[in-house]
């Protein structure tokens, strides 16, 4: 561990009666404790102490730290950031601003360049609202047992602060395959393939989205409502394909994100994935239309994790020969968010599982859509490279959602064409090749 004395904050911090200071040292000096948690060659992580220092509670704190030049910070958890240049202020996640005498609670980051921070310290006034607090989960639902999910260095963990790895299917296009998603098709996602998680993909073109704006954000509400009532985990997929460029659709972007993140503010099981597939736009495109979208997300549903897609079909960038470094060099400005990465298993191999796996030590990573098949949602069922890609993404802790929970005639398809519509989903007699295989690697 590393500890950092204070400079010119600490006057100000000892003479105010709520002062909040950093501290890891035995009482009385204010010290800023600072650990690296990993390093490696490009990056670093790191994780600060915040602690009470007075002999009253507080209820809130704030934390200045500043990186030399070289050094960003591309992730952050447990606290709430924002950053102008080179400085950085992290205050409250919600539910650790409270902080009784002595106590303590901690915040980390992903740190891209090997510069260490240098901190200072502010005084904070209370806030007048007494803090809401979050009773423990109870019950054996996926969203019972896990909570409200955040970022935690390059993992998703639960509201307990452990990893999870949340496994489930993606909807086909609401467009056309509204008779899928019905009680009984989602109570067997839930009960019979016992699965932690429904993609709702919501195209926005090839008669999605733009062509009736309320009637899909109202089928996506409802789909979310569906799965929450059965403790599911639920992404909402803004699924952009054609055209590639995200900034396309920023403006439908704002309207359907604002509309959505007011409705389901106060749950604990939503996901923002904000463009499914960027293609022939650049990262820094990419970057803008992230900044730009999730900050409407925040304004309603602060604590809430947002997925976001990355260049060449959220292959972080491989698939237009580019890779993960220009995002770990570039990284979306704002915390508690993953990026997206898809495969396709007869298509995508061995060089795409390399960069996933030299990727995931530094960036936060979602799968939130794969296939068993080749890119084009058919073809050869790939098995052998499936089961490859899950045993790595098991190793890594990385979530899944597999394309598709549908009937569509396509090999990628769950259940055999006909199903929906029809009673029944549980059980394996209404399954494809593809189907059977994930739901056996779901409920085990
Ligand atoms: C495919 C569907 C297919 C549909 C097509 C329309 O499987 O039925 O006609 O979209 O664009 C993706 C996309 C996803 C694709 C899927 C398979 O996110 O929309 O679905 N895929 O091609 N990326 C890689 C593959």
């Amino acid at each position: 561990m590393r500890r950092w004395r204070l400079a010119a904050g600490v006057a100000v911090a000892v003479a105010a009666a709520t002062a909040v200071t950093v501290t890891a040292l035995p009482a009385g000096a204010e010290t800023t404790a600072f650990t690296v948690t990993s390093s490696w060659s490009t990056g670093y992580q790191g994780q600060v102490e915040v602690r009470n220092n007075t002999s009253s509670p507080i209820s809130t704190w704030r934390v200045q730290l500043s990186l030399p030049a070289g050094t960003t910070i591309v992730n952050s958890w447990n606290a709430t950031q924002s950053a102008s240049g080179q400085n950085y202020t992290f205050t409250p996640a919600g539910w650790n601003a409270t902080l009784a005498a002595g106590a303590s609670t901690s915040f980390g980051f992903i740190a891209n360049g090997t510069g260490r921070p240098t901190f200072s310290t502010t005084p904070t006034t209370p806030p007048t609202t007494p803090p809401t607090t979050t009773p423990p989960p109870t019950g054996t639902t996926p969203v019972a047992q896990n909570g409200q999910l955040r970022v935690c260095g390059v993992k998703l963990c639960n509201a307990a602060g452990r990893p999870v790895q949340l496994q489930g299917m993606s909807t086909h296009g609401l467009q056309w395959f509204a008779d899928c998603y019905n009680d009984a098709s989602i109570d067997a996602l839930a009960d019979d393939w016992k699965a932690d998680l429904l993609r709702v993909s919501m195209y926005v073109q090839e008669g999605g989205y733009e062509t009736n704006p309320a009637g899909f954000t109202a089928q996506v509400n409802n789909l979310v409502e569906q799965a929450t009532q059965r403790g599911l985990y639920s992404i909402i997929d803004f699924h952009t394909l054609t055209p590639g460029d995200p900034n396309y659709n920023l403006a439908r972007a704002k309207t359907f994100f604002n509309e959505v993140s007011a409705r389901h503010a106060a749950k604990n099981n939503v996901i923002y994935e904000i463009a499914n597939e960027p293609n022939g736009v650049s990262w820094a495109g990419i970057k803008s239309y992230a900044e730009q979208v999730i900050p409407v997300i925040r304004a309603n549903d602060p604590d809430a994790v947002v997925i976001v897609g990355s260049r060449g079909w959220s292959s972080l960038g491989v698939s237009e020969g580019a890779s993960s470094s220009e995002i770990t060099a570039n990284p979306v400005n704002a915390s508690n968010i993953m990026y997206a990465f898809h495969f396709y298993a007869a298509s995508h191999k061995d060089n795409y599982r390399a960069e996933v796996e030299r990727a995931a030590a530094s960036l936060p990573l979602f799968v939130t859509e794969f296939g068993t098949v080749t890119y084009t949602g058919g073809g050869q069922v790939d098995l052998a490279s499936t089961a490859a890609w899950l045993d790595l993404l098991d190793r890594l802790q990385i979530g899944y959602a597999n394309w598709t929970y549908s009937d569509a005639d396509e090999s990628s398809a769950a259940f055999r064409p006909g199903t929906c519509g029809g009673p029944t989903y549980a059980g394996t007699s209404v399954l494809t090749e593809s189907g059977t295989f994930m739901r056996n690697r779901i409920r085990a």
